[in-house]
């Protein structure tokens, strides 16, 4: 399998986003913001508080609500049929635009999903036949799982869930090391720390907050880690979910957050779930920018990504989040 991918080298990471441009950005992208004894430093009692959305909406002429709500639709950049969705019905919103990727990027993210749903489907016949013990399928949500895996870079960590096969391969696993952890052999699974991804959690989103507390450590290190966390939608009930946005948010962590939703918690759907207009919209409670994204849309997924990744990389917190 191919190693992970370096944003430095990804187009669409070196797109400036208008963060870029905000004064507290410029401010947080250098390395003495985040070094430990910047960390430590009491601001002056007179400061105005710098509320990043606020900052960033500047730049976009909009709310701030109007920039950390969800855009009024998910993003999608192809139809189900995969042919472009014209600019005028995908009614781009300000703040909530994505580039569509270059025929490099997405041949490069194809080829994983291609890789990712063989062996999706290969496990699953080999749990039918009795020869593995288990296997939460991604079939279906190989998409989102690429792009988002694909977003990061060396020095970053992924929290994975019983459920992202396809993206911890994406970050580089070899295949027979995921399938050795599912087949429950005594000597299974991937060392975390040469891929730097943390073993697939089965206890809903004790994941997430292992990644908040990395990207904790790594922030007050000064050290350029982003961690991104992953869950499925019926996750969201658990005390772990808000615990863990509510810290990130709070102590403005390099990590990202990113929901699956797949319709259902085993049996339990969405609807029984949740009283929220959409799960996007629950970051914006944690004051974090949320967006909803077609995961089955890889045009979309991977620019989104790449802009979310450059947020987080500047510490700047977002849950689904924008340029
Ligand atoms: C803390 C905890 N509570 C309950 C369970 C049992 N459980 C396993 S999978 C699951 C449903 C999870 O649904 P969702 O978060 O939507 O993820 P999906 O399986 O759909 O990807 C539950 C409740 C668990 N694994 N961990
Ligand atoms: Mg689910």
């Amino acid at each position: 399998m191919s190693e992970p991918t370096s944003p430095g080298s990804d187009p669409a990471a070196e797109t400036p986003t208008p963060d870029s441009e905000t004064p507290e950005a410029q401010e947080t992208s250098t390395p003495e913001a985040t070094s430990p004894s910047a960390v430590d430093e009491t601001p002056a009692e007179d400061t105005a508080p710098v509320i990043p959305a606020v900052e960033a909406s500047k730049n976009f002429g909009i709310t701030p609500e109007a920039y950390m709500l969800p855009a009024t639709s998910e993003i999608q950049l192809l139809a189900p049929d995969g042919q472009p969705v014209p600019d005028s019905e995908q009614g781009p919103e300000p703040g909530h635009e994505y580039p569509m990727p270059s025929t490099e990027q997405l041949l490069k993210a194809y080829e994983k999903l291609v890789v990712g749903r063989r062996i999706n489907d290969q496990n699953m016949a080999l749990v039918r036949q009795g020869r593995m013990a288990v296997y939460p399928s991604s079939h279906g949500q190989e998409a989102c799982q690429v792009a988002a895996a694909m977003c990061l870079g060396d020095n970053d960590w992924l929290f994975p869930t019983y459920r992202d096969s396809v993206a911890v391969m994406s970050r580089g696993v070899d295949p027979l090391e995921v399938m050795s952890t599912f087949r429950g052999d005594w000597h299974g699974g991937f060392d975390p720390r040469e891929y730097k991804v943390s073993i697939q959690a089965t206890p809903l989103t004790t994941q997430l907050l292992h990644a908040v507390g990395v990207a904790h450590a790594a922030k007050l290190r000064g050290e350029d880690t982003v961690t991104l966390a992953m869950c499925g939608d019926g996750a969201t009930s658990e005390g772990d979910f808000h615990e863990a946005l509510n810290f990130a948010a709070v102590f403005q962590l390099p990590v990202l957050f990113l929901v699956q939703n797949n319709g259902y918690a085993i049996s339990v759907p969405l609807s029984s779930q949740t009283h929220a207009p959409t799960l996007a919209h629950k970051a914006v409670g944690y004051g974090m920018a949320g967006e909803r994204v077609d995961g089955n849309d890889l045009a979309a997924c991977c620019p989104y990504w790449a802009a979310a990744w450059n947020c987080a990389a500047r510490a700047r917190v977002r849950c689904w989040s924008r340029p």
